[in-house]
């Protein structure tokens, strides 16, 4: 039986449309996704959208739509570009689907049911944008601290979870657990918060109708954050526990934006203590991406669309880019600048490149046609030796979530390839009859490093892969047992290759 992975992205909001931040999370994801069933393992990836809420309600009455409406409408946006950003997940759940209000539903009973829900009554300060409750010693000049937008004081009857009785269950299983909350700064920021000390949580509203009703009183919804983070359970069939439930449950990773690290590693894990559930075995929140040094906003005007960017430079182009140009973990800065500045180098120059000199040679010297390769010089091992530590390095820093560090292993030996051809110049071997068995050695390392590189790429850029297999000769799929020097043969008809990534010429 093939191991089981579980991923997961947040569940985005349906009042915003899609922008490079969500296609950033959602991205991480795939290529975690990509590699894990390229390594054998049946991978269940999950994303969606989170349609519940006062915040949508809102957004609707504004476009003058019904909120299911509105959610119908934007989840299409959603799926149309993970779509064309090739994202392959398994499911999507919409928080408006029946398995998951009857999730959401069960689990609240049963975290009811445990004594661990209660009647009693509210007053606070709510930061509708955030749906967030904040005391009045938190507030900044009466203002959101997190999105300093104004609050409203609201008095509610709620009901609360008991999230103070988990202070210490949670507090000790974060510290037992060091990978539990990465980066390590996310993890001890939290330590504090909750050494401060857990409030009980309002988890239900009465002022608004757009949610899933609390069982046993109608009066109520259930908040729409005990709502969407149970998605990443009723995805799975819960309350059935048998099936899925059993083969992905607890969670392998949740890829989330630091904006949500909170409720994800405090309200999360503390509602699945309460429900006698195991808690996600690590929730990684990445940085925050700003565009040309400001804050993307509606209103500054400067939302960076996926769609534009895909069409404007190609699918692989941005997917290569968002996950190579920053550290995961870090915030990062998004410039049209930067982004042509590594097509041009990294893409077109170091990769395309190589694969095009490469071919191009074999076609010349040896009429397209792989030979056998003879003895091993000491500059074709050090090659030879450096694909291979490639492949234990990226599966490394993939296990760390670290994508820019994968992606700069691989182009250190896209590097050495074309080096390699500068040390070893086919083209004077080539004039030499006597030298023609160390010349097919030379391009038989070559096209075999490509080979196990772009094996390796299927993850991060599929539609490049592809393409260089297909100019390799290579048939069958990428593959784990494909991740070993040796295996292109000999006799394999290779055709010379055109420009994978044409240089783009700087705007004026
Ligand atoms: O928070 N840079 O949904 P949301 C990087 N529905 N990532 C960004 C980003 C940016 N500038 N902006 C957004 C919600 N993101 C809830 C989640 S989960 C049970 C419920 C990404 O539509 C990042 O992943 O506001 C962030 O966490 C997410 O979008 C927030 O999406």
């Amino acid at each position: 039986m093939k191991p089981a992975y579980y991923v997961t992205t947040p569940i985005y909001y349906v009042n915003d449309v899609p922008h490079i931040g969500h296609a950033y999370t959602t991205l991480a994801a795939d290529v975690l996704a990509r590699y894990k069933r390229l390594k054998g393992f049946e991978v269940f990836f999950l994303t969606g959208t989170d349609e519940h809420g006062q915040k949508v309600e809102k957004a609707a009455n504004t476009a003058g739509e019904t909120p299911l409406e509105l959610a119908d409408r934007v989840m299409k946006r959603f799926q149309a570009l993970w779509e064309k950003l090739e994202i392959s997940y398994t499911d999507f759940i919409r928080t408006t689907q029946e398995r998951h209000k009857k999730g959401v539903s069960d689990f609240f009973a049963k975290v009811m049911e445990k004594g661990d829900i209660y009647l009693g009554e509210y007053e606070d300060w709510y930061c509708t944008p955030c749906e967030t409750f904040w005391t009045e010693t938190q507030l900044i000049d009466f203002k959101c601290p997190d999105c300093n937008r104004p609050t409203e004081k609201l008095k509610e009857e709620s009901y609360f979870f008991r999230m103070s009785k988990y202070q210490d269950q949670l507090l000790a299983h974060i510290e037992a657990n060091p990978d539990f909350i990465q980066p390590k700064s996310r993890r001890n920021e939290i330590i504090s918060f909750v050494k401060e000390g857990l409030r009980d949580l309002s988890v239900s509203r009465t002022t608004f109708k757009w949610g899933i009703p609390v069982p046993g009183n109608e009066n109520h919804v259930i908040y729409v954050w005990f709502d969407a983070l149970t998605n990443y359970i009723t995805a799975l069939g819960y309350p059935d526990e048998g099936g899925n439930f059993e083969k992905f449950w607890p969670v392998d990773v949740h890829l989330i934006g630091k904006d949500i690290l909170r409720f994800h590693t405090v309200y999360w894990p503390t509602f699945l203590m309460a429900a006698g559930l195991p808690v996600p075995k690590k929730v990684f929140a990445h940085g925050w991406w700003t565009v040309e040094g400001q804050k993307m906003s509606k209103s500054l005007q400067n939302v960076v669309e996926p769609n534009m960017l895909i069409d404007k430079y190609g699918v692989d182009a941005v997917r290569y880019f968002l996950l190579r140009e920053v550290p995961f973990g870090l915030d990062g800065d998004f410039s049209h600048a930067a982004l042509v500045n590594r097509i041009n180098s990294d893409l077109a120059n170091d990769l395309g490149n190589l694969l095009n000199r490469s071919t191009a040679m074999l076609n010349k010297y040896f009429g397209g046609e792989l030979q056998t390769p003879g003895a091993e010089t000491p500059i074709d091992r050090a090659y030879r030796e450096k694909t291979e530590a490639m492949i234990q390095q990226v599966d490394q820093h993939l296990d760390d979530l670290s994508f820019s560090k994968a992606l700069q292993s691989i182009w250190e030996v896209i590097s050495a390839g074309n080096k390699y051809i500068d040390e070893t110049a086919p083209w004077a071997l080539a004039k030499d009859p006597a030298q023609k068995e160390r010349l097919a050695t030379v391009m038989y390392h070559l096209l075999e490093s490509q080979r196990i590189v772009y094996f390796l790429l299927s993850a991060f850029m599929p539609k490049t892969s592809q393409k260089g297999l297909c100019y390799l000769g290579v048939t069958e799929e990428a593959s784990a047992e494909g991740l070993k020097w040796g295996l292109l043969k000999p006799g394999t008809k290779i055709a010379k290759a055109e420009a994978l990534f044409p240089r783009i010429e700087a705007e004026g």
